[in-house]
């Protein structure tokens, strides 16, 4: 504790004095007491609720915080930020009659805990266990009003036993393009059976082996294995996101080569939901800025397929500028496209351009060579805007279906495999990259759509594309089909038509989003429950046979391999375990027991938290997921939020796409399952601001620790020498990490949570500044000495009513602070309190009961610990955390103004709303500054000024 600290202000002078020590006394004995009273328990519709009927009666808030990874680090104060905030929410949700689900749980299986294992050999639950029991503590010191009973990590068999079950409600459903909706395989396997349904590839459906049964079902299963092209990292052994891999094609992690190899991998068939996911968006509560990036990453494009022939078939393009197809002048696939080596001649046709050939003797080698060089580049690399656009001829040339023309067809890296069909037609007049493509290989540009600005349609004498969506079309007329002088839409629609009628393509919507890769080569995750038989076809493993335990393994680590070596493969931490992986079961399918090998992938770390919310509602359910009156109490539709979900979900913004998006998928293949009644998962998102700290570098660079850093006129040091201040994250490997401990220790967890709460607009990220935290303490001290003699520690409030300034400071507090706490402005909440407080400072002599135990209510969202004390103090035997919060009287609200007449020569110029006890002063500066009143004497001098406040105020101009 430091010398000038208040909280350690000599205890003898004030015995009763709201001191660290006496914080720190109060704070411990309220959480003990709502522990033991279960203070935070929320009811549930199928326990509590079912017996009570008052309680039934009760609207519901379920408020949420994203779950924390129990880190080996622990907590610092940028952590809570986001649980004090919903915990103050909650507690004025549940004084202000509703029935509150608050809780937190753990999001154990990742990353750390495994490296930690391989580096240590300590199993990786003994860490996050130990890991969860030290965060436990220091959030249990901050005073959260959770309900314990209903947190979970997602380690726990319990819990990931419904992961499990999940994954295999996801396996056994298939997406009903009418129906729009998934449902289960075993009616689509019917519709094959009848012969409702056509089965791809021609074929009878009891024709078909068991194995190109399952073939055939994988196409249609929300989760399956395909050999689909994967990011595969032999330095690490693993295969990696699109996320973990840098723009040069390298591993985030280790810096070690990337290579695209097909490898059998689990998927997850969320472009499915495509449409939906987008659509549904419109009615959620979230901010404008996380909705955008979902919007950008689904990516709904609305464009058209067009064929274009060649040798006798087709090679079809995707394309948004339909509109634009008399300038395809060349056409471009990707080095990907199976269909290359088809249409790769042998030699290169007569009078070849020589930039085209990339100096290869044939087209073949042409091709080879720039395949190698495209498969060592990253799809971002490949699609780098100022890059040089780089490619080669096919040596072979499709025909313009609008105009007949022969135009060559080109390899080229920036068109990806993965977007549309793979292939596009060029219009290099009016797209920037076909433009910068045509211009290095010479190939003719040709203007379509007139340019607005002043370059003229001549091609020869533009340094770059006109690209525009709002001009009209030019120099498109073919022999049944004319685009000419319509403008972009009509041009788009008119053009669809006719390829439609034409049956040479048609209009269609594309979206970038893919199929979630669902498979991981790590050890702390959560095992498939899938087997394979001799077949090699997946089983799903019957509901009695969950949770699927993981394995005890004696090494975590995946095999890793020459960094170099593309031609290796991923080898599992739970192959290793054979007794685990070769098992004899009976599936219960009628083939009794066989031999079967276990799926020794395991889940990533996005399954835990798809649907955790769920879990919080009936947490000790071993029959099901979620009892469904559980579930459609506290998520299901309201009004005002037709898709149900949670009433309020805080976290950070770095969630804004792959959580959310998985989240919101999951939840609505439950929805169609019929297991949940609310199609969302979180219906109002909020993202709270960071906490940021000083990080001080010294002379190379390094950071120093921030707490040894001295500032001297203007100047920091650390250890005599000089050092340099920035703002950047708070963290223990930037030396500046301040924890809720020590900040407890020194002024208790209540001088914590106001201290953060009242930093800033919750949104906004904020500098920590240890030495302002006093200031809330302060408060606290005064709040204690308007309630409680500091000398005697009695309690000195009166019952005399209080004067009419004391009830419209109390009022105006009230409206405020509520229409703030339900606005998540706790910053201005606080200073509202604060206002109230210093009021009833000012007055001096003691607080009227009438005012002081609803000033306590106010409190007690943002400071519960001393909000108990003071309630106890005050004579009431219940806790605070259950009373009513305070309700404003509107008569005390309202400012009482009267009207003021201001006369200019005796005539009736202006009327000002004025306060009744306002000076003669003021009230003739306010209506010398009128506007009309200026406007009236029009530059004119003033003889004389009359005021008769508040009521009137005549002017005399000279
Ligand atoms: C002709 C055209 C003319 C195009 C024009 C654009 C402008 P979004 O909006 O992102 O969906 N494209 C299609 N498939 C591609 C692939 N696999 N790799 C790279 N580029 C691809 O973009 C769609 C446009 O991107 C398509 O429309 C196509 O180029 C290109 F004046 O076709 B466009």
């Amino acid at each position: 504790m430091s010398e000038t600290n208040p909280a350690a202000a000599s205890e003898v002078v004030a015995p009763h004095r709201y001191t660290a020590a006496m914080a720190n006394e109060i704070e411990a004995r309220w959480q003990d007491f709502w522990e033991a009273n279960a203070t935070y328990a929320a009811p549930n519709p199928t326990g509590d609720l079912a017996t009570d009927p008052a309680l039934v009666a009760r609207p519901k808030k379920f408020i949420m915080d994203m779950f924390p990874y129990p880190s080996g680090a622990g907590l610092h104060v940028g952590h809570p930020l986001g649980y004090i905030a919903t915990d103050v929410f909650a507690r004025y949700q549940r004084m202000s009659g509703h029935n509150v689900l608050h809780t937190l749980g753990f999001d154990a299986f990742g990353l750390p805990a495994e490296q930690y294992a391989v580096q240590t050999g300590t199993h990786p639950r003994v860490s996050t266990e130990a890991n969860m029991k030290n965060m436990q503590v220091q959030l249990r010191r901050l005073g959260l009003g959770h309900d314990n009973r209903r947190s979970f990590a997602t380690i726990d068999p319990d819990y990931y036993k419904w992961t499990q079950w999940i994954f295999l409600q996801i396996f056994n459903s298939w997406y009903d393009d009418e129906a729009k909706k998934a449902r289960p395989i075993t009616e689509l396997v019917a519709q094959f059976d009848s012969g409702e349904r056509a089965v791809p590839g021609g074929r009878s459906w009891n024709e078909l082996a068991a194995a190109e049964r399952a073939d055939v079902l994988s196409g249609f299963r929300l989760a399956y294995a395909s050999d689909a092209p994967v990011n595969w990292c032999p330095g690490l052994g693993t295969v990696l996101a699109n996320e973990e891999v840098t723009a040069d094609g390298r591993s985030e992690r280790g810096n070690f080569p990337v290579f695209k190899a097909k490898l059998r991998q689990w998927n997850m068939r969320i472009t499915a939901y495509a449409d939906r996911l987008l659509d549904d968006l419109e009615q959620l509560d979230w901010p404008e800025a996380i909705k955008l990036q979902q919007r950008n990453w689904i990516g709904r494009s609305e464009g058209a397929r067009v064929d274009f022939p060649i040798d006798g078939e087709n090679i079809t393009v995707f394309t948004t500028r339909q509109d634009t197809l008399f300038g395809a002048t060349y056409m471009v696939l990707a080095p990907e496209h199976p269909l290359v080596e088809k249409f790769t001649p042998q030699e290169w046709p007569e009078g070849t351009h020589e930039v085209w050939t990339g100096g290869h003797a044939t087209p073949a080698e042409a091709v080879a060579a720039y395949r190698a060089q495209a498969a060592s580049k990253s799809d971002v690399e490949r699609q780098a805007e100022a890059k040089d656009k780089t490619g080669v001829f096919m040596g072979a040339y499709a025909t313009n279906p609008v105009n007949g023309e022969q135009i060559p067809v080109f390899i080229a890296d920036y068109v990806l495999m993965g977007y549309g069909t793979g292939a596009i037609m060029a219009v290099p007049a009016h797209d920037t990259r076909d433009f910068a493509f045509a211009r290095a290989f010479e190939l003719p540009i040709r203007c379509v759509v007139e340019p607005t600005d002043d370059r003229g349609t001549d091609t020869s004498t533009w340094d770059d594309a006109f690209v525009s969506y709002d001009a009209k079309i030019v120099n498109s007329s073919g022999a049944d089909i004319s685009l000419d002088g319509l403008g972009v839409a009509d041009a788009k629609a008119r053009i669809t038509e006719w390829l439609e009628r034409e049956g040479i393509g048609e209009g269609t919507v594309n979206f970038r989003l893919r199929d979630w890769l669902f498979s991981r080569q790590r050890y702390w995750g959560e095992p498939f429950p899938i087997v394979y038989d001799e077949e090699g076809i997946a089983h799903p493993l019957p509901e009695s046979m969950l949770p699927l335990e993981l394995p005890e393994v004696e090494d975590y680590s995946p095999r890793t391999f020459d960094p170099d070596d593309a031609n290796t493969e991923p080898e599992t931490p739970l192959s290793r375990n054979q007794d685990w992986v070769n098992v004899t079961l009976d599936l219960g399918d009628g083939r009794g027991p066989r031999t079967y090998r276990r799926e020794t992938n395991t889940m990533p770390n996005w399954a835990g938290s798809c649907w955790y919310e769920l879990r919080y509602l009936d947490p000790h359910n071993s029959e099901k997921l979620v009892d469904p009156e559980n579930e459609r109490y506290w998520m299901g539709p309201r009004q005002g939020m037709p898709h149900g979900g949670v009433d309020l979900y805080v976290g950070g913004q770095e969630h804004a796409v792959l959580h959310l998006l998985y989240a919101r998928f999951w939840s609505k293949v439950l929805y169609d399952l019929g297991h949940v009644s609310s199609a969302e998962p979180f219906h109002k998102l909020y993202n709270q601001g960071m906490i940021q700290a000083f990080v001080y570098r010294d002379s190379r660079g390094i950071a120093v620790p921030a707490a040894e850093v001295e500032e001297r006129d203007g100047a920091f040091y650390y250890q005599g020498e000089k050092v340099t201040k920035l703002l950047g994250k708070m963290g223990k490997s930037l030396k500046n990490a301040v924890t809720p401990d020590e900040i407890c220790d020194e002024y208790g967890a209540d001088t914590l949570r106001l201290y953060e709460m009242a930093m800033g607009p919750l949104d906004v990220s904020r500098p920590w500044d240890t030495r302002a935290v006093v200031g809330q303490f302060r408060l606290l001290q005064r709040l204690w000495r308007n309630v409680v003699d500091e000398a005697s520690g009695d309690v000195t409030v009166v019952d005399a009513e209080p004067d009419e300034d004391t009830l419209r400071a109390l009022h105006k507090a009230i409206d405020g602070v509520r229409q703030d706490l339900e606005g998540l402005r706790f910053n201005t909440a606080i200073a509202k309190v604060t206002e109230l407080n210093n009021h009833l400072t000012k007055a001096g002599g003691p607080v009227s009961r009438s005012v002081a135990e609803p000033l306590v209510l106010l409190v007690a969202p943002l400071a519960p610990h001393i909000a108990e004390e003071l309630w106890r103090k005050l004579g009431h035997t219940d806790s605070v955390v259950h009373q009513d919060f305070p309700v404003a009287d509107p008569a005390y609200v309202v400012d009482e103004t009267v009207t003021c007449v201001v006369q200019v020569k005796g005539k009736v110029k202006a009327r000002l709303e004025v306060s009744p006890s306002i000076s003669e002063e003021e009230l003739e500066k306010a209506a010398l500054g009128d506007d009309k009143v200026v406007a009236a004497l029009d530059g004119a001098g003033i003889r004389k000024v009359i005021v008769r406040a508040p009521k009137l105020v005549n002017i005399v101009p000279a």
